[in-house]
């Protein structure tokens, strides 16, 4: 059954066109920088706002119209496996990334929900196949369910962290299953309400323990996806755990995790941190842990994840410049963790909002490449740098000068020359890349 069956193949058609069902920007063969826009920007879609989110907020009711409902829970469930695939064909888009809970319905057992996800699985590898759709990642959800509402590996009760454990068993056997390249987890209830009653150390060791269970079992079942920790401050937790890219890379290093883990950032995880979008991935750039994004954006006006869809193009700018400069971002992409405000509740809403979100996307790759191409920032911090070029600049940077000698050479020269940043002007020229 076709159920986007009024919209073809979504085509580049370039900003003249007046066919909504069109990309003004996102032309998946243009070569920049040497690759193609496809290869440049891995998009993926999360099957959690596509196929599951039904457009319910703490004050209204769904409101989104799909037609993939069926008369029991697993019918739903393979119904919405073939919408999915359908939307990725129609958008074009290689990847997908999913959690547990929104592919298969959890039943009444941990071994029915295990063997409703070996049903589905299977449902979904011959999609692959006849497709040649691929998962960027999975993971498993270990925060909805009651029995988190103190955690998952970071829980007071040990038999919660079993089931944790057995969900990223079967999370990693899935990946396996489909040739999963990254494995992600998020820990939306690792953290903690009141300090009264927790002992922070205790629970940050025992996610790290899951942790290298988890790459222990990848290494026994000979797969090996990239292992991502995407961090979020707070939302539901009161205060999580994996905060922001610099806590969690100090738990990464802390617990000998580099090398099997790298980072999945998120841009409203970012905001809600405090920090721009462009500071998260920089950090992990520095620290050679970029491995995935998720795209989306938030709201300045409200202090929660908002998750819309990315329109901003001097934010999708700013990423891409990072992504560029980290030699993209394989075997990581760009997953659209977006949905749909709740009153774009049409099914082509779906296609329209991932539209806007590619080409908002492919805008920011392409300003991205003209800014690199003409060197306009690169040669604003040679210039910003310049001191350490000559003199005593090189001699700090060579190691070859100390707190004395420094002393010594402040002393004769105590008026250093100041140069001013111009940042008005800086900001302005930018704006021409942008529009
Ligand atoms: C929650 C969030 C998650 C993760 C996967 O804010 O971003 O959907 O991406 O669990
Ligand atoms: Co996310």
């Amino acid at each position: 059954m076709a159920y986007f069956s009024s919209i073809s193949n979504v085509q580049y058609e370039g900003t003249k066109t007046s066919n909504l069902f069109a990309f003004r920007h996102y032309n998946p063969d243009e070569v920049i920088e040497g690759k193609t826009m496809r290869e440049h920007l891995r998009f993926a879609l999360a099957y959690w706002h596509t196929m599951t989110q039904d457009g319910s907020d703490p004050f209204g009711s769904p409101t989104n119209i799909r037609t993939w409902e069926g008369s029991t829970p697993m019918e739903t469930a393979h119904n919405r496996v073939e919408a999915f695939f359908e939307i990725l064909e129609k958008l074009g888009v290689d990847y997908f990334c999913f959690h547990d809970v929104d592919i298969a319905p959890t039943g009444d057992s941990l071994e029915q929900f295990f063997s409703n996800l070996d049903e589905i699985t299977d449902h979904i590898k011959q999609k692959m196949e006849e497709t040649g759709k691929k998962l960027l990642w999975n993971t498993a959800n270990m925060f909805s369910h009651p029995r988190f509402n103190n955690g998952a590996a970071s829980s007071n009760n040990a038999e919660v962290f079993a089931y944790a454990a057995a969900q990223v068993k079967k999370g990693l056997d899935i990946s396996k299953k489909l040739g999963g390249e990254n494995y992600v987890f998020w820990g939306g209830r690792e953290g903690y309400e009141s300090l009264l009653n927790t002992n922070m150390k205790f629970e940050q060791d025992n996610i790290a323990r899951l942790f290298k269970m988890a790459v222990t079992y990848g290494e026994k079942i000979g797969h090996k996806p990239q292992f991502l920790i995407e961090p979020k401050p707070k939302e539901p937790s009161k205060h999580q755990y994996d905060f922001d890219a610099a806590t969690t890379m100090a738990f990464i290093q802390k617990y000998d995790l580099e090398g099997d883990f790298k980072l999945n950032l998120e841009a409203n995880h970012a905001t809600l941190a405090g920090h721009t979008f462009e500071h998260e991935l920089n950090v992990a750039r520095d620290y050679d842990a970029l491995g995935s994004i998720d795209a989306n954006q938030g709201d300045m006006l409200l202090g929660w994840d908002t998750d819309e869809f990315p329109t901003n193009i001097y934010d999708t700018t700013f990423t891409m410049l990072e992504i560029l400069a980290n030699g993209g971002l394989a075997p990581g992409g760009i997953n659209f963790d977006a949905k749909v405000r709740r009153s774009s509740f049409e099914m082509e809403d779906l296609i329209l909002a991932h539209i806007a979100g590619m080409d908002t996307y492919a805008r920011g790759l392409k300003a991205a490449a003209k800014i690199r191409e003409d060197k306009f920032l690169e040669n604003l911090k040679e210039e910003r740098y310049a001191s350490y070029k000559e003199g005593i600049g090189i001699r700090i940077l060579e190691d070859k000068e100390d707190l004395e000698s420094l002393t010594e050479y402040a002393l004769k020269n105590d008026s250093p020359t100041l140069e001013s940043s111009h940042l008005e002007s800086v900001k302005s020229r930018l704006n021409d890349y942008l529009i």
